[in-house]
């Protein structure tokens, strides 16, 4: 009888076959896969901070335009989410109203959402940091890293780059912001008070000091379980506190954001960066066989890209997978830096995936077919082991023979790269960053930009030094 009722529990959830969707809408603010190309030309000297303005803007006018009519064709489902980072909404339907909204003349595309992260009680959070007054940045009695040391970093320090205003989204599992070495550099949202219960800012979102997890609908990006992102955030931002400089960028800001489980809650994300003044993000996740999805985490990231956000990915660790099928989403997508690993001898890092990558059969998009395919990875840092890192709890450093290794972690040195190049030079847009991390590169393996290396391994210096020549 029991094993009875288990059973019907579990068919009843497919008979009725809801599911959450993302419906596209037709109107999009780039119209077909060209046209990130034709926008980076059209705007190659707007400034990056009057494109995040005005991109926004136009993004919502072009969401607030189309919704309302799609949400009444599909008979006004309760619980209907809008996005506008792209041109959609999120409902849960039956195959029948899939199937009508599918053929719906406002409708470009019907995507699986994903988990879709309640909105209610978000808790608290554990430490309330208050901002404190920085001491003069100084090198004195630091140590300083091998990895960091072999990007040039300390020289692009010398310049005066130390990402100063700038912030890094970490899309990771979480962060220990309480740790001495990131806590005078975690993000804090300046109008929202913390563990009160109230959205004080009204950015729909309930107490979210130091971000958000949008996987859980919590306030508290702390993960006592997972320290991945507390580890890649050392390197991003780690000042060094205790003694050890860890981070390309020690002061920069570093916003927590869990934003795992599909592309709503990516696109989410994407949003808060974006309103809440994210300069770069970095997402430590890559995900296998998404087929057509892959078209919409392409426009996802080439709207945020064209609003002035820098994205960058590490080109994983699936070297064992066929060609084409190592360098996934987001990595594999054209706009967003994909970061490849190199050894401490600077010979490839043999558990790195290589490229290239192909988009020659995803809806809407159908370029870079296998024989004329995108080359992938762009650029290429450390993965480990033995990078200079903190250590997940409140204080200390690993020891330099760490074992944790991953492209995970050759992702935020380009990360902390890009955000020394934007404290110098804050309006470039992200592809001529992206251009003067490739052309200030030190190329590897076979001659000019490579399947294995990408343009070669960061060089910290030459390209603060390229930034500030962009200025002038
Ligand atoms: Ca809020
Ligand atoms: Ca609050
Ligand atoms: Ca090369």
């Amino acid at each position: 009888m029991r094993l009875l009722t288990a059973l019907l529990l579990l068919v009843i959830p497919v008979a009725a076959q809801e599911r959450d969707v993302l419906v596209l809408a037709k109107t999009q603010l780039l119209a077909d896969a060209k046209a990130f190309d034709v926008f980076c030309k059209k705007h190659a000297k707007t400034p990056r901070s009057k494109l995040r303005k005005q991109i926004v803007a136009q993004l919502k006018q072009i969401a607030a335009a189309e919704q309302p009519k799609i949400l009444k064709a599909l008979g006004n489902p309760k619980n209907a989410r809008s996005l506008w980072l792209i041109n959609a909404v999120v409902v849960r339907l039956d195959a029948a109203a899939i199937a009508k909204a599918r053929a719906h003349e406002l409708v470009k595309w019907v995507y699986p959402a994903g988990r879709v992260f309640p909105m209610g009680d978000a808790g608290k959070v554990e430490e309330v940091l208050e901002p404190t007054a920085r001491k003069p940045f100084s090198t004195d009695k630091k140590t300083i890293p091998w990895n960091l040391k072999m990007l040039h970093v300390p020289e692009a320090w010398k310049r005066g780059a130390r990402g100063d205003g700038v912030v890094v989204a970490m899309f990771d599992a979480g962060m220990n912001y309480s740790h001495t070495d990131l806590r005078n550099n975690v993000w804090i949202n300046p109008d929202e008070i913390a563990n009160n219960g109230k959205d004080d800012d009204g950015n729909g979102f309930v107490d979210d000091l130091y971000g958000f997890n949008f996987t859980a609908g919590k306030a508290d990006v702390k993960n006592p379980k997972i320290h991945h992102g507390t580890l890649t955030s050392s390197i991003v931002a780690g000042d060094g506190s205790g003694g050890q400089i860890t981070g390309v960028a020690p002061r920069a800001r570093l916003m927590a954001l869990i934003a795992n489980g599909g592309p709503y809650n990516a696109a989410r994300g994407f949003q808060y960066a974006l309103e809440e003044g994210a300069d770069i993000v970095n997402m430590s996740f890559s995900i296998p066989n998404l087929g057509n999805v892959r078209g919409l985490w392409r426009r996802m990231a080439e709207h945020a890209t064209c609003a002035g956000l820098v994205l960058i990915s590490g080109a994983g660790n699936f070297p064992k997978e066929p060609e084409f099928k190592q360098i996934r989403i987001p990595e594999g997508i054209p706009c967003v830096i994909c970061v490849g690993g190199v050894n401490r001898r600077k010979g490839f890092a043999r558990f790195t995936s290589q490229g290239p990558v192909e988009w020659g059969k995803v809806k809407f998009y159908e370029d870079y077919p296998e024989d004329a395919p995108l080359i992938k990875p762009d650029v290429a840092a450390f993965p480990g082991p033995g990078t200079g890192l903190i250590q997940p709890g409140n204080e200390g450093y690993q020891p330099e023979n760490n074992r944790f290794r991953g492209n995970s972690l050759s992702a935020p040195h380009v990360a902390g790269v890009c955000a020394l190049i934007l404290s110098v030079n804050r309006d470039l847009t992200p592809w001529r960053v992206r251009e003067i991390l490739e052309t200030t590169a030190e190329d590897l393996g076979p001659e000019g930009k490579d399947a294995k290396f990408g343009a070669g391994l960061v060089n910290a210096d030459a390209a603060v030094a390229a930034a500030v020549e962009a200025k002038r």
